[in-house]
């Protein structure tokens, strides 16, 4: 008998930490372009909510410490009633909760813009996308009572980071679409996610999500301000550039087996297991090869299958021992799918790299060691 099972065990604490040997389930942290980014460990990621602790997170200026009760929201510029909006004000609003996918822009730029597949674990790879129950008021509600004029089509986001990020919105889909997130998963927004509101616009790229939201400014042109400039734009392979193309196209992963990770030992039976998601509605097919992509089979969907959200596939492998290149295609409710690498990057210049949604490969050597591989 263990001890465990003799003696009482150890006092419990007022705010639930993970298992002291799960100390290894971390998010990464890389210094990308002057500003850091936390990755997802998407490869222990086993049910569709990401942990609030392991959301990535991208912040260009840090994160600002924000004292809610002082803390303001601004609708204002082109409107008949301009909002000066407190938290306790808030509080008084109706409020919705939708599970769904957030993702940068950037996620998976290595697979986009390194010429030789980089051997690294899926989250440092691929994990600028996370999953949330996000909770608070559809922004409808504030657009109407902030009555914008008729030449209003536009609105100017901002936050309250040092680098005052801002983003440029269509009116019309942000009236539609938007949420001014106020709890994450139950509880209020984390710090790094924008504490103590964000705006949250299901299908949109990671960075039109402005955290620390203090302002929403409407106006009959976008601004282009220096967020959606040069970093956050597309080049497409004639050299023209694409802008304002904020919804986040269908993909997938397979999280098990991923980057170097190893097959069990000995060989048989394993399950192929991974996210699927579209910034476009509902996943409704993800298929799989274990052959490079010469014979595919359907997986599984794993209920709920939910709009604009992660949603699990896995498929039944038996194993033996032979070099294999596993990959994933999904297929949207519109009839999107995703291309190939070849195909992506001929869509795009060659430095291009936001956006990037091609089907990602793994090889699994004779040994079992799986590693990320162009195919
Ligand atoms: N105010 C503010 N909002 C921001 C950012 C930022 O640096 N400041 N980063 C953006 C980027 S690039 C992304 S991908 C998402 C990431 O949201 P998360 O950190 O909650 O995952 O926030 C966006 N909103
Ligand atoms: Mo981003």
């Amino acid at each position: 008998m263990p001890d465990h099972l003799r003696t009482p065990g150890g006092a419990d604490v007022p705010y639930g930490q993970p298992a002291q040997h799960e100390a290894a389930v971390i998010r990464t942290e890389a210094r990308e372009a002057g500003f850091s980014v936390w990755r997802t460990p998407l490869q222990h990621q086993r049910g569709i909510i990401t942990p609030s602790g392991l959301h990535f997170a991208v912040h260009h200026n840090g994160i600002p410490d924000i004292d809610p009760a002082r803390h303001q929201l601004f609708l204002n510029g082109l409107v008949e009633q301009p909002l000066r909006l407190s938290w306790d004000r808030l509080q008084r609003y109706p409020m919705v909760s939708r599970v769904h996918f957030l993702e940068c822009a950037g996620n998976s730029a290595a697979n986009a813009l390194s010429p030789f597949a980089m051997d690294l674990p899926l989250g440092q790879l691929a994990g600028e996308v996370s999953s949330s129950e996000w909770t608070g008021i559809p922004l409808s509600l504030l657009i109407n009572e902030a009555q914008p004029k008729p030449n209003a089509k536009w609105v100017i986001a901002e936050g309250a980071d040092a680098g005052s990020h801002a983003r440029s919105l269509p009116l019309q889909e942000l009236h539609k679409h938007g949420i001014l997130a106020l709890f994450q998963n139950g509880e209020r927004l984390r710090p790094s996610q924008g504490y103590p509101m964000r705006l949250f616009v299901p299908g949109w790229e990671g960075n039109a999500n402005v955290k620390w939201l203090h302002r929403l400014e409407f106006s009959d042109v976008p601004a282009h301000t220096k967020d959606e400039s040069g970093l956050y734009t597309q080049v497409l392979a004639d050299g023209r550039i694409q802008r304002f193309a904020l919804t986040m196209e269908v993909k997938s992963l397979i999280t098990r087996p991923s980057g170097q990770q190893n097959m069990p030992t000995p060989h048989g039976f394993f399950e192929i297991e991974g996210f699927a998601w579209s910034g476009r509605g509902r996943i409704v097919r993800v298929d799989v090869s274990v052959d490079g992509g010469r014979t595919w089979a359907a997986a599984h969907l794993d209920s709920p299958v939910l709009d604009r959200s992660f949603t699990r596939f896995s498929l039944p492998w038996q194993w033996q021992g032979k070099k294999s290149v596993l990959m994933s295609r999904a297929t949207d409710e519109h009839g999107h799918t995703q291309p190939t690498r070849g195909v992506w990057k001929s869509r795009y210049a060659a430095h291009s790299f936001n956006h990037y949604n091609a089907i990602q490969s793994w090889s699994v050597s004779r040994d079992g060691r799986v590693e990320n591989t162009y195919a």
